[in-house]
């Protein structure tokens, strides 16, 4: 009787082992996204929406650490299209990043393309999104990586896991709002409403009856993946009576700590855990904007979801009591989000590169154009008759129409760019003051900087205040950095360097530039290809503030690009 009990044990041990390491297995992820023309009603209006296979926001994608993803993209939109994943190593894969004219050239009206890539080390929040003129205003989801089977988070489970896009929704076609501004040269529209999970709230007009409801249950803890799927605005994040804990940012874990109210900048994601630990009872989740330039015109309003005790007396019929509204810090709280941004820090000591190989220091901010005389005023609607611009180092970035940086590199195609983009500013000058007008008008170009495979590169970022000092989230394509430091004013390479943290910074794909001062970052070039990288907000982007990396080849089939895939759409 012992000894069968224990053979049957034993059996069971070994099977689960089995099943365990079956499991382990990676797996491979079939999806297919149709971008289509949908009709959308928000704020009262219905729009021809474009959305992945009539979804808004799209579909939820989800896979373990180490699983590959194959997503067929058809495109039977009126636009051009590409698909970006955002946060993505794409680790020998460049051809799937997705960014236009930079990877790959758009996929056309009729056409398709398979976009196939493998998580490598990951795990967290990311998402993906169309990269290519504003179309992500509606062409976007969450990507959310598990950690690989049998394996566990750094916290405990979970009860409920819960993704929440915070989005921007104009009322109006966003594809005609951002061609009015091309043509104009002035400042596109701000949004009309900001969403959560493709929902305003019913904080707006006609959108009471869908606000999306998150629900709790007394004593458990969840997890919320906040990402910052807005076009141009950078969001505070709040929930009344509950205190998040952040966990993970950009698909890389971070030492725990709590918080009222997150900051996030377009393009970065925030994991927080929340427990069910208040009176049952429905509360208000809001955000609204971060407005960190002076006198520009943002949109003000807040957007909502409820987080509902599932124990929470029903709310009564016809006199509905209103949840609380959480306390979200004013417009221009530049401490808050300061305060926020530098409580981040890796879960343990990690390997920063110590011996620098590439140091650069990059300028960002805006511009303005001067008009040819007698160009019609009509198309000069910046400040003073003129037209916005912006850079990195004073070069504005034109994108390649005819192929893509990375074909033109791979397959040596000559005059697509030029490796001349400056390791430091032609000017120095005090960025955070008030600049002479003599330097508001950059050089326009297809510059990339070149890095040889394996160098490590230190990248010091400078806000100007040209035109206006902003916060910018900058975003690198193909890589995870460390922030190593972030200040206030213009960066002092004697003092400033005892503020370099070497010792634990965070890993992130998008970090956000303080108003008026600099962040400095930090990578190894282990990725190579073409990797853009941009401020993250669009208006921004459409005004050229983006330069591109081209990182070679190393030794051997593993330090090298993959070969073109053959359905790679060309222009
Ligand atoms: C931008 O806003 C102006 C003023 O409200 C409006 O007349 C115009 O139609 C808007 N443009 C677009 C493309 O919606
Ligand atoms: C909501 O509708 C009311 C009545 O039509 C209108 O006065 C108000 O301006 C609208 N509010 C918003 C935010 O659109
Ligand atoms: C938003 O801006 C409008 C117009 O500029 C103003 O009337 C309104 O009071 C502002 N709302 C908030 C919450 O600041
Ligand atoms: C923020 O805005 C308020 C008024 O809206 C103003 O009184 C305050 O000085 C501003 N704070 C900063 C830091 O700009
Ligand atoms: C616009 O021009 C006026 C007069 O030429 C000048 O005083 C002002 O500083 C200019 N403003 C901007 C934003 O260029
Ligand atoms: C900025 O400098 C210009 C000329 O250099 C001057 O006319 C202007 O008043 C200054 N503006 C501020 C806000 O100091
Ligand atoms: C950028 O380059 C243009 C053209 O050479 C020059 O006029 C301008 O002063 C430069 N600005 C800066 C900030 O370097
Ligand atoms: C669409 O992409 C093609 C290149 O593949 C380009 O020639 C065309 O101008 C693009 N159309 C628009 C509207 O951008
Ligand atoms: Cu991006």
């Amino acid at each position: 009787m012992e000894a069968m009990s224990s053979s049957l044990l034993h059996s069971f041990f070994f099977l689960s082992l089995l099943f365990s390491l079956a499991n382990a297995v990676p797996r491979i992820h079939y999806h297919d996204f149709i971008v289509q023309s949908t009709p959308v009603k928000r704020l009262c209006n219905t729009h021809s929406s474009i959305t992945v296979n009539g979804q808004f926001p799209g579909p939820t994608l989800e896979v373990n650490n180490g699983d590959t993803l194959v997503v067929k993209v058809v495109n039977r939109a009126r636009y051009n299209v590409t698909i970006h994943w955002h946060g993505i190593r794409q680790i020998r894969t460049g051809w799937a990043d997705g960014p236009e004219f930079v990877t790959q050239c758009p996929i056309r009206p009729g056409g398709s393309y398979k976009y196939r890539f493998t998580v490598q080390g990951q795990e967290g929040t990311l998402w993906w999104h169309a990269h290519s003129s504003w179309l992500r205003a509606t062409v976007y989801g969450a990507l959310i990586i598990h950690p690989k089977e049998g394996n566990s988070y750094p916290f405990p489970k979970p009860k409920r896991q819960t993704p929440l896009l915070l989005g921007e929704w104009w009322d109006a076609n966003p594809i005609d709002v951002i061609r009015e501004a091309t043509r104009t040269g002035g400042a596109p529209n701000v949004s009309d409403a900001y969403t959560i999970n493709g929902q305003p709230g019913d904080l707006y007009n006609c959108s009471s009856k869908e606000t999306v409801i998150v629900p709790v249950d007394s004593g458990e803890t969840n997890l919320l993946r906040v990402i910052n799927s807005a076009l141009n605005q950078q969001l505070f994040f709040s929930i009344a009576n509950h205190k998040m804990t952040v966990v993970g940012a950009d698909a890389s874990y971070v030492k725990p700590f709590t918080t009222n109210t997150l900051m996030l900048g377009p393009g970065q994601t925030t994991d927080v855990l929340i427990t069910g630990d208040q009176i049952p009872a429905r509360y208000y989740i809001a955000a609204r904007a971060y407005a960190s330039a002076q006198n520009a015109p943002f949109d003000n309003t807040t957007t909502t979801a409820i987080l509902e005790y599932k124990s929470a007396p029903c709310p009564a019929k016809g006199a509905s009591i209103r949840p609380v509204l959480p306390s979200l810090p004013a417009f221009n709280d530049t401490a808050t989000a300061t305060a926020f941004s530098t409580s981040f820090r890796s879960p343990g000591k990690v390997e920063v590169p110590k011996e620098i190989d590439e140091s650069l220091f990059f300028t960002v901010g805006l511009g303005l154009n001067r008009c040819p005389s007698g160009a019609m005023s009509s198309t000069c609607q910046a400040p003073n008759g003129t037209r916005f611009t912006a850079s990195m180092n004073n070069v504005s970035f034109v994108l390649p129409s005819s192929f893509s940086l990375l074909e033109a590199h791979h397959q040596g195609i000559p005059g697509v760019f030029t490796t001349d983009f400056p390791a430091a500013p032609p000017v120095k000058f005090d960025y955070t003051g008030n600049v002479s007008s003599s330097l508001w008008q950059p050089t326009r170009g297809t510059k990339v900087y070149r890095l040889e495979y394996g160098s490590k590169v230190q990248v010091v970022l400078q806000g100007t205040s040209i035109v206006t000092a902003e916060n910018h989230p900058i975003h690198l394509h193909g890589y995870d950095f460390y922030v190593i430091a972030e200040g206030f004013g213009n960066f002092n390479p004697e003092t400033d360097t005892s503020k370099f943290n070497l010792d634990d910074p965070p890993l992130r794909n998008t970090v956000s530039l303080p108003l008026k001062g600099w962040a400095v970052i930090r990578f190894v070039a282990d990725n190579p290809g073409v990797w853009i990288m941009h401020c993250h907000l669009d208006v921004h982007i459409s005004w050229g503030l983006a330069m591109a990396f081209l990182v070679d080849n190393g030794v051997g089939e593993l330090e090298s690009l993959e070969h073109a895939p053959e359905d790679l759409p060309l222009c």
